[in-house]
């Protein structure tokens, strides 16, 4: 909790299916900033270390090959509490299951092609964050902006929006 930045991945799926902005604009409009965001082909190694911990599930070759098939979105986001809040805005993973209103649950409804990957912890986000943007430049909101997002008195406790006093 407190102030936090977390690794989100669009998909082939979501840039092939003209998502991106309806992806980027559902995590805009909640009130968390994208603080780096750059477009890549993702390599084979990339994509095995990312999906590490599915390796020998018998869906893990086929995610590497679908993430590794077009180009993605990856980007840095952060605010509040931007770990869990992500994830709540991704939805459950199968799309089909995933409730309306998540990304997953309106605008997917497969288990593999489920258009987001959000990191599911503050050590994930680490590792993910330090994978694809080790030392890259972030760039806050602008305080106005957090101004309407924050009250003053959330943007004082400790990590509460915090790194943009
Ligand atoms: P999440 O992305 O919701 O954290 P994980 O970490 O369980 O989900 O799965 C990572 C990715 O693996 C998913 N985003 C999805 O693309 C793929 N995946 C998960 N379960 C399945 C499955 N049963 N069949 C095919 N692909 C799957």
């Amino acid at each position: 909790m407190g102030f936090e930045r977390t690794f989100v991945m669009l998909k082939p799926d979501a840039v092939a299916r003209g998502l991106i902005g309806e992806i980027v604009g559902r995590i805009e409009r909640k009130g968390l900033t994208i603080a780096a965001m750059r477009m890549e082909m993702l390599s084979r190694e990339t994509a095995e270390s990312h999906y590490a911990e599915h390796r020998g599930k018998p869906f893990f070759d086929g995610l590497v090959e679908f993430v590794c098939s077009g180009p993605v979105v990856l980007m840095v986001v952060e605010g509040f509490s931007a770990i869990s809040v992500t994830r709540r805005l991704a939805g459950k993973t199968a799309g089909a299951e995933a409730d309306p209103g998540t990304i997953r649950g309106d605008l997917a409804l497969s288990n593999r092609y489920n258009l987001i990957h959000a990191s599911d912890s503050p050590e994930s986000a680490e590792r993910e964050i330090g994978r694809f943007f080790g030392g890259a430049e972030f760039f806050g909101a602008p305080r106005e902006r957090l101004r309407w997002i924050y009250d003053a008195a959330e943007r004082r406790s400790p990590g509460g929006g915090g790194g943009h006093e």
